[in-house]
This record gives C-alpha cells, structure tokens and sequence, in this order.
C-alpha cells in the first residue's frame, strides 16, 4: 500500500523538475550567448563614447565653474590648457584665478591679494584636471567621416590664444573651442566644448561618418 504511494509521490515533482530547470538553464545560456555577442559587437564603441562624452561633460562643467569663479571673486580666472608654457598642450588643464590680476599665475608666497598677510588665500591655484589616456585634443579626421571645424579653424585642438580661457571679471571671454576624441576608436566622434564671444559656455557633438557640418 505505501509503495505505489511513495512511488506515486515522487515521479510527478521528478517529472517536473527536470522539465522546470532544463528550460531556465536554456534561457540562461541564450541570455549569455546574446550577451557575449552584444559586448563583443558594442561593447567596445560604448565604453570609449561614454568616457569621451563624460570628458566633454566635465570640461563644460569646468568652464562654467571658470566662469561663475570670475563673476564671483572679481578677477580672471583661466582654464589653462599649456599651464607649464611650454606650447604643447597638457595631458590636463588647470583652473587658476588671477587674484593679482598681473595675467601669470602666482603661487602663495606673495601677497596677491593685498591685504598685507600672505597665506594660503592669495594662492591662484584652483584645481588640475586630468584627462584619460585615450582621450586627445583634436578631432576624427575629415577622411575618416570626421567634422569640419565650427569657427575658422581645428588649431591644435585648442583655439583660444595662448591655449587659455580667460573669463572676466564680468564674466564674458574670448570665443573659442576644445575639441576631443579618441584617436583610437574613430567611432566614438568628436565634441567641442566652447565660449561664445559674450563667455556663454556652449557644446557640440559630432558623429563620425556623416555630413562634415553636422554638429548637434
Ligand atoms: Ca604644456
Ligand atoms: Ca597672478
Ligand atoms: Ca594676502
Ligand atoms: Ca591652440
């Protein structure tokens, strides 16, 4: 009597069981399989848009700090793109304020200020930004579905004089662009970020391989 009871029992689960797994291991190794063929074809053009994007971002952000910075200290304030002088653009860029107002920076061993202390409030020194390895100045090249350049021309990447961004007192600059890519991945496109000529920081991004003056 217990027998065909126990036996009963046991071979409907043992029946569903295999039924029920068999069929979420199957979804799961078809969710991998098309996973793995996802990150193998975007994976790589995602990561590196996403970095140059968040790049673009945080220098626009930047600029807008430059430029709040000056309004609300009442002195220039540079983003500084050669902040060693040296005519080659830095792997970074570097906020600095001009508390003296001589357009050079100066560190906190003077009294920049003038209010016959020197400490650490008449340093100029803001902040240095870095920027990824993979990222450069400049921009994907016009044979490779690249932009045509928004003002007169790309320079080297950086086109305001002297390779700086000088905002004023009242908050307007010179008008100018950066641009970034990725000199290795072609596909993640070009961004500018920029000022126009009354300091309204402004942004633009252009994918490769499409009209050269498509700039959004
Ligand atoms: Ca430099
Ligand atoms: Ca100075
Ligand atoms: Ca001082
Ligand atoms: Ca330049």
């Amino acid at each position: 009597m217990t027998s065909p009871q126990f036996t009963t029992g046991t071979t409907v689960p043992t029946a569903a069981r295999p039924d029920a797994g068999f069929t979420i291991v199957e979804l799961m190794v078809t969710v991998a399989v098309i996973a793995i063929i996802a990150g193998f074809t975007f994976g790589n053009m995602n990561t590196a848009s996403y970095k140059l994007r968040t790049a673009a971002r945080t220098l626009k952000a930047n600029m807008q700090k430059a430029r709040l910075l000056a309004v609300k200290e009442n002195c220039p304030v540079y983003l500084d793109f050669d902040f060693n002088d040296d005519s080659t653009l830095d792997r970074g860029y570097t906020l600095w304020r001009d508390i003296n107002g001589n357009g050079a920076y100066d560190d906190a061993t003077t009294d920049n200020n003038g209010d016959g202390v020197t400490n650490a409030d008449d340093e100029e020194l803001v902040e240095t930004v870095t920027i990824q390895d993979t990222i450069g100045y400049g921009h994907v090249a016009a044979a490779d579905g690249g932009p045509a350049p928004i003002g007169a021309s790309f320079d080297d990447g950086v086109t305001y004089g002297s390779d700086q961004v000088r905002f004023s007192p009242s908050g307007t600059s010179s008008s100018g662009f950066i641009y970034v890519h990725i000199p290795q991945n072609d596909e993640a496109g070009t961004h500018a970020v920029g000022t126009n000529n009354i300091g309204r920081v402004r942004s633009a991004y252009k994918a490769t391989g499409t009209d050269p003056d498509d700039w959004r």
